[in-house]
């Protein structure tokens, strides 16, 4: 029974976005040599390099795997919860903070990192340039929603 209920906790449920499950696919299936950038379908920004982040489901506990952009501050990571500027915040978001302790696969590069939101007013602001700079779309999702969007910083841990 025990060994069961590993067997679950260990298991891992991909996307139910095609696009973005295929993305994690390819890049963790190729060991970080493949599916790296954002792809053709993204026009301009199609070369700019993705993240994958590995966590828990805080509800099932199973593995989830978001590919997010790359984006970093040093060897820190931010990551942006942007979901096209959607009204909800991502249901990552809510994984992250009831979990910080997260896998961040950058290409070949394999990280154990803790997370923790970006609270602090003037921190926000010196992250969202550098996010803004590295990914200009995040300025257009900011503009199409009341949310404020949500980041954290990921640390070496
Ligand atoms: N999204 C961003 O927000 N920012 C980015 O910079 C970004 C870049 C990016 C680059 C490449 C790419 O392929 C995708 C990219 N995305 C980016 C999209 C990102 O990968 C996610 O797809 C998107 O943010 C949506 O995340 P989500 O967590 O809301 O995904 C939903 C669709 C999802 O996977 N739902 C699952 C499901 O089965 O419904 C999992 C749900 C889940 O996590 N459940 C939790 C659990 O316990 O298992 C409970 C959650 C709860 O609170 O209910």
């Amino acid at each position: 029974m025990q060994k069961n209920r590993e067997m679950e906790m260990n298991e891992y449920i991909p996307s139910p976005i095609k696009w973005v499950a295929d993305q994690v696919e390819l890049y963790e299936g190729s060991g970080g040599t493949e599916g790296t950038t954002l792809g053709s379908r993204h026009g301009a920004w199609e070369g700019l390099q993705v993240i994958i982040v590995t966590n828990r489901g805080w509800k099932t506990g199973v593995i989830r795997k978001t590919p997010l952009m790359q984006v970093k501050d040093g060897n820190t990571y931010i990551l942006v919860g942007s979901q096209g500027g959607d009204p909800k915040h991502p249901l990552w978001y809510h994984n992250l903070k009831a979990e910080p302790h997260v896998t961040i696969r950058d290409g070949i590069n394999v990280y154990s990192m803790k997370v923790s939101e970006v609270e602090d007013a003037n921190e926000r602001i010196r992250l969202w340039q550098i996010a803004v700079k590295a990914y200009p779309p995040y300025e257009d999702y900011q503009q199409k929603t009341d949310r404020k969007i949500p980041g954290f910083v990921a640390r070496p841990s």
